[in-house]
């Protein structure tokens, strides 16, 4: 049954819809893309993909956290469907792949099956996931991992960004407070193709990567007070500063990483330092930060965060501030399906794709979707070192084809299978 997508179809759908949410990035000149979870650009990216869903014939459905769901029938309408899909909600700095590609490659797989006249087995299902950045309300995955459970729904609902909207006033705002209920139907598997984010498939001159699973996440938002004052007037000794506070955790997420105590693969990251008052002649009096750290291993993940917890006790006594710390995202190490990975692979060889495995470094709504059912990923390569989060980021049309004609071998396969 094996037939090719289309990438030239498949690259116009990349480049279209990175065309919404469009910006002009100071940085580096380039174009990124800026579509913040349920902001006025997700709404009419979301609009456009759901156009694109029904125009593939796909019979489109909303849940109440806004994932958005596309259904093809199956020769036997019973059968537990094979989804494939990804978010395309994104960072503020972001390019056209990064979850655009497993969203628009799983409707391009609809298509050259559309154009093949192939009706498999199994019904198969297109779906986005809602905030799986975590950009802008605060936890990773979160349509997601609402959608298997781990989240609960109203505590979904009342997140708030910095603005202090909720996330169920802006999916409202955008017309997605859908009503399907967020709990996923029974599935076959699960499948997500999605750029590889880093440098090591590309400098290995690999096609794709097989993803074996993805590593431990783990994030604070740390609120440190301590007392404003003049700039130029207050001695050192009497001052009680945050800021001097948050530099130090941001020097001891380094120190912790050079200490070698956690292996040599633990990652650590203060994204955001946000000052109040933020002026060059006031001593601030709250900084609010995030910590990001990851590994492999969540045992070991969970070694750093406590050391990490324990310092800061000790740097908040010394600066003599308060520092208040609240784990915002918290996911362990998971193993994708040995069956999944070993179609991705076959698909490669097939193809004749060099390929390997690969741990993700980045969090991915596959991840939830493994509680669920048989899930794995089919990583592509970036251009430029993988950059992303990035404007930079660009994977080829090829590498983005070899990945889809993949994830199009996988979910064949898959919807083929015998069974409920
Ligand atoms: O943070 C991540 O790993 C993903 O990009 N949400
Ligand atoms: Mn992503
Ligand atoms: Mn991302």
């Amino acid at each position: 049954m094996s037939t090719h997508i289309n990438s030239e179809r498949l690259t116009a759908s990349l480049d279209a819809l990175g065309r919404i949410g469009a910006y002009l990035d100071e940085a580096s000149g380039l174009t990124g893309v800026r579509r913040l979870a349920f902001s006025a650009e997700d709404g009419e990216g979301r609009r456009h993909v759901v156009a694109e869903m029904k125009a593939a014939g796909l019979e489109v459905t909303v849940d109440r956290i806004g994932n958005v769901f596309g259904r093809r029938a199956g020769r036997e309408p019973g059968a537990r469907p094979v989804m494939a899909g990804s978010h395309i909600d994104s960072v503020a700095t972001a390019g056209r792949f990064d979850g655009c590609l497993g969203v628009l490659g799983a409707l391009e797989v609809v298509k050259a099956l559309n154009d093949a006249k192939v009706t498999t087995r199994r019904p198969l299902v297109v779906a986005f996931f809602s905030e799986e950045e975590g950009a802008r309300f605060g936890t990773d995955m979160l349509g997601s991992a609402v959608a298997v459970g781990r989240i609960p729904l109203e505590r979904a609902y009342a997140l708030s960004d910095r603005d202090g909207k909720t996330v169920r006033a802006e999916l409202e705002s955008i017309g997605f407070l859908g009503d399907a209920p967020t709990e996923l139907p029974k599935l076959h598997a699960y499948l997500e193709c999605h750029v590889e984010q880093g440098p090591l498939l590309r400098a290995a001159n690999m096609d794709v990567g097989v993803v074996t699973g993805v590593q431990a996440i783990c994030w604070h938002e740390l609120v440190i007070s301590g007392r404003s004052a003049h700039a130029g007037t207050t001695p050192m000794n009497l001052r009680a500063d945050p800021g001097m506070a948050a530099s130090r955790v941001q020097l001891l997420l380094r120190d912790l990483v050079r200490s070698g105590r956690f292996g040599d693969q633990l990652r650590a990251t203060m994204g955001v330092t946000q000052f109040f008052p933020g002026l060059v002649n006031v001593v601030p009096n709250r900084v609010v930060a995030t910590v990001d750290i990851r590994h492999p291993d969540d045992a070991v993940l969970r070694l750093a965060e406590a050391e990490l917890v324990e310092h800061y006790a000790r740097i908040a006594a010394e600066e003599k501030v308060t520092l208040t710390h609240r784990q915002t995202a918290r996911t362990p190490d998971i193993s994708f399906a040995q069956k999944v990975r070993a179609l991705v692979a076959k698909s490669a060889s097939a193809r004749g794709l060099k390929h390997q495995d690969i741990v993700s470094g980045a969090g991915h709504d596959c991840q939830e979707l493994a509680k669920h059912c048989p899930a794995g990923m089919v990583f592509v390569p970036g251009e430029y070192d993988g950059i992303s989060h990035n404007p930079r980021e660009f994977s080829t049309p090829k590498q983005c084809a070899d990945g889809v004609n993949v994830l199009l071998d996988v979910v064949t396969a898959l919807a083929e299978e015998e069974g409920p």
